[in-house]
């Protein structure tokens, strides 16, 4: 028996879950040696919408992790497999990914009953006994989804900033000590920006506090738009931005921040039929010094210096 005798239930389920699943692109890895039960599974989770992946053992569904496009939320594994099997997966899998940024639900059959415990300690979120119901299958899914929207809700806002989303002081720290120790063994020079509105006590008294924070906003977006991906941004003060950069030369910096400074300079924003424009200054450090505090003190003096030397530059 695949299926339990699934009764009418299955479509108030699905209607409900529908009705309460918010992230419509989510995508759920199927690791099964069994054709039957993939398509049995794909099923289950297409009627609640979720994109779904297959893999017909557990290194299938390693490779498929490794490929970043995938952007698997969840998995759901089988146990016995050939070649890599669901109790060696769940453990490779946690050597990457913690339990609340990757799902695993095994999905387990008479012979994985004793190796139960085992799963849950190498990391495994939850399991589903075999036979199971579709109804089994969707509200399980559906709740394992709703506690990695909950973990992902909480980090951003042990992480990111509220007002623009940008991420905090905190979690400059921690992204970039890493990155600051993996560049020192390398011998490899990192840069760190510091930016300023200038004179934004003025925005502020003029347009009031609200318009100040739409300016704030602003710089985040300019920022996005110009910085890599790699780089790590961080609202740091009211006003007050700063960037870390890894694999740039001193020449590259010069430009990229002069093409920022020059960006505002030439914009306008507007809002209600005002008009508002602002320039920053910009200190960098770039080399290495004995910490990342170090290194953002020293691209501090910098930005005092430009605004010393008057405002709306660059200062290396
Ligand atoms: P300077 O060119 O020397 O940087 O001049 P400034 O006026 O920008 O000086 P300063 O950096 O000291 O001013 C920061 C101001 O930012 C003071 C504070 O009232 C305001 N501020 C801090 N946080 C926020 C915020 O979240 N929203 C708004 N609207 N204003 C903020
Ligand atoms: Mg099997
Ligand atoms: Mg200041
Ligand atoms: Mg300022
Ligand atoms: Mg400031």
């Amino acid at each position: 028996v695949i299926l339990k005798n699934d009764p009418s239930s299955i479509k108030f389920a699905v209607k409900e879950i529908s009705r309460t699943l918010k992230n419509y692109d989510t995508t759920v890895l199927v690791v099964d040696d069994s054709k039957l039960f993939r398509q049995i599974l794909r099923e289950c989770l297409e009627k609640i919408k979720l994109n779904v992946i297959e893999a017909t053992n557990g290194q299938e569904a390693l490779d498929l992790l490794n490929n970043k496009e995938n952007k698997i939320s969840l998995i759901l594994t089988d146990y016995e497999m050939p070649i890599v099997n669901g109790l060696d997966l769940t453990f490779k899998i946690r050597e990457k990914y913690k339990k609340d940024q990757l799902g695993i639900i095994v999905i387990s059959s008479a012979e994985a009953q004793n190796v139960i415990s085992k799963f849950l300690k190498f990391g495994a979120n939850d399991f589903i006994n075999k036979p199971f119901t579709e109804n089994e299958i969707i509200t399980r899914v559906n709740s394992n989804l709703e506690l990695l929207d909950l973990f992902d809700k909480i980090r951003d806002m042990a992480n990111k900033d509220f007002l623009t989303g940008a991420y905090n002081r905190r979690y400059f720290f921690d992204s970039g000590n890493s990155t600051y120790s993996k560049n020192k063994r390398n011998d490899t020079p990192l840069a760190v920006a510091m930016i300023d509105i200038d004179k934004f006590k003025n925005i502020n008294d003029t347009y009031g506090h609200d318009i100040g924070d739409i300016a704030i906003k602003e710089v985040k977006k300019i920022l996005d738009e110009n910085l890599r991906t790699s780089d790590l941004m961080a609202r740091f003060g009211g006003e007050e931005f700063c960037i870390l950069l890894e694999d740039i030369s001193l020449e590259n910096i010069k430009v990229l921040f002069e093409k920022i400074r020059k960006k505002f300079e030439d914009n306008v924003i507007d809002i209600n039929a005002t008009a508002i424009s602002y320039t920053i200054s910009t200190g960098i450090y770039f080399g290495f010094s004995d910490s990342l505090e170090d290194m953002i003190r020293l691209s501090d003096e910098a930005l005092y210096t430009a605004k010393e030397s008057g405002r709306n530059r660059v200062e290396i």
